[in-house]
């Protein structure tokens, strides 16, 4: 491949790794950008990232007739945990095709009808909790629990307590530790000494992993014995074959598929969540729209629970979670190679065998497509009559194409009723000391950032006309 724009005083071996700190690969990336153009390249110890910072490049990274799934580094390395599971498989590997159709219509919109409970019962126990404790919550932490347990509960009916009990359920630091061990091998490969380390780390955690595949296993056997009905997505996997092949997922692929929904269904979703709050708890303009909306919909009582079908009428708070996605995009980074040899822009060669990285937190704050002020949190960017015009495949936080995310509607419907009951029920206030600093783990979340809650009382008055000012029924 192509050679593109790199750091000045790139060194033998290491590359241009004297440019950056371990460990936050993403604010690496997004620190030297400002000095570097559209796509640029940092090399360490021979292994080769391609970044993409434009819109434009971004867009035209996502046309599927030329473009595909890659998987970067760390991707691949999830594969030691998760193998061909529907995000860590190869574009058209035979079991990738087999999940999807068969997990598909567990994730339609109408699907969400099935999970709104388990959602809204989540949310009460959390409220629980929060209504006992003094002071200050942590809102990633809290966050990062609620997903978890409804992803779990949705997924295999686990119930890990996260809110109900005192103590940590074990299942969860070791899914993390098992989950990161890859990724931490993953840039060993090439430095000198690495295998050394791996070594180290594979001695480690081949207990977490034990441990976890063994839970997910046990939980798969006892589902068979009992032949119970869940309605889970786990019975779904056992139970249905595929409509035109009639084939099954077997079981250790079924294991790596429940792991792949509790690892990206959780800590993306905390992310949107707790950057929503966060934003909200800067923006006092904002909050009281957002007020004004959860008290037109669910009305005087703060305990009120929002409907199924109420949960898409919160248009402002969705603009609210769309705008926090688009500044910082929880799963920051997707890769993309040609199915061909061809020129991005017509000017750089990419062969089958390249990747670029399309960098969202940069390609989402591109002045050229989002303005001048595309640094700015303003929810309204996303009323219709703003997005009228704008180029298409430029917001892309859950991905693109075929291998977009399935778990869009289940991330959205949870992430909106979960905010239409925390802004319902409590007023909130932010440190206003607090710097925004983000924790780059396999996603990224705001690190250290509390909210302080109070009760609160619903406005009873009668809403005025369309509390945020617009109608943006359309596109959606
Ligand atoms: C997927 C996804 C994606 C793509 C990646 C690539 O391309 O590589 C993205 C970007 C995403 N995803 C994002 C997101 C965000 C949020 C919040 C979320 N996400 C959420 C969720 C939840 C769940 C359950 C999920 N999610 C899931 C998922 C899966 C399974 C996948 C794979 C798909 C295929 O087929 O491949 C994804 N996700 Fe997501």
């Amino acid at each position: 491949g192509h050679t593109f724009e790199h750091p000045a005083g790139r060194v033998p071996i290491a590359g241009d790794a004297l440019h950056l700190r371990t460990g936050t690969p993403l604010s690496n990336v997004m620190r030297l950008a400002p000095s570097m153009g559209d796509i640029f390249e940092i090399r360490v110890f021979g292994q080769k990232f391609v970044f993409v910072q434009s819109a434009e490049l971004a867009a035209e990274l996502c046309d599927e007739s030329r473009f595909r799934k890659a998987l970067s580094p760390a991707l691949e390395a999830l594969r030691e945990f998760v193998g061909d599971a529907l995000f860590t498989a190869y574009d058209g590997e035979p079991n990738w095709q087999r999940a999807h159709d068969l997990l598909m219509p567990a994730f339609t919109k109408d699907s969400m009808r099935g999970y709104h409970t388990t959602m809204l019962d989540t949310a009460r126990e959390m409220f629980d909790v929060w209504d006992a404790v003094d002071g200050p919550i942590d809102v990633t932490a809290d966050m990062t629990k609620l997903t978890m347990e409804t992803i779990s509960r949705t997924a295999f009916s686990r119930d890990f307590g996260s809110f109900t009990s005192r103590e940590v359920h074990p299942f969860v630091p070791a899914m993390i530790a098992a989950l990161t061990t890859g990724m931490r091998k993953s840039s060993l490969d090439t430095i000198p000494g690495g295998k050394r380390i791996a070594r180290k780390i594979d001695a480690e955690n081949a207990d977490h992993l034990a441990y976890v595949d063994e839970l997910v296993d046990g939980l798969i056997t006892d589902r068979r014995a009992s032949g119970e009905e869940r309605g889970d997505l786990l019975d779904l996997m056992l139970r249905t074959a595929h409509p035109q092949t009639g084939e099954k997922l077997d079981d250790v692929n079924i294991r790596h598929q429940i792991l792949t929904f509790l690892v990206a269904g959780h800590e993306t979703t905390s992310g949107a969540l707790s950057f929503s709050l966060y934003y909200l708890s800067r923006h006092p303009d904002v909050l009281a729209r957002a007020h004004a909306e959860t008290d037109a919909i669910l009305g005087p009582d703060p305990d009120a629970e929002p409907t199924f079908e109420q949960v898409p009428k919160f248009r402002y708070l969705r603009r609210i979670l769309d705008e926090a996605l688009r500044l910082w995009p929880t799963a920051p980074a997707f890769s993309r190679s040609p199915r061909e040899e061809t020129m991005l822009a017509g000017t750089y060669r990419m062969t089958p065998d390249d990747w670029a990285l399309i960098i969202l937190p940069l390609t989402h704050r591109d002045q050229r497509v989002w303005g001048e002020d595309a640094d700015q949190f303003n929810p309204d960017r996303f009323l219709p009559q703003n997005s009228r015009g704008r180029a298409k495949n430029i917001y892309k936080p859950f991905g693109t194409g075929e291998r977009a995310c399935i778990g869009r509607q289940f991330a959205l419907h949870e992430a909106i009723l979960v905010l239409a009951r925390i802004l319902h029920r409590y007023e909130i206030s932010g440190d206003p000391d607090y710097e925004l600093r983000i924790d780059e783990r396999l996603t990224i979340v705001p690190k250290g950032f509390r909210l302080e809650l109070q009760p609160r009382t619903p406005s009873s008055e009668a809403p005025s006309g369309h509390a945020d000012g617009g109608d943006d029924r359309a596109g959606r």
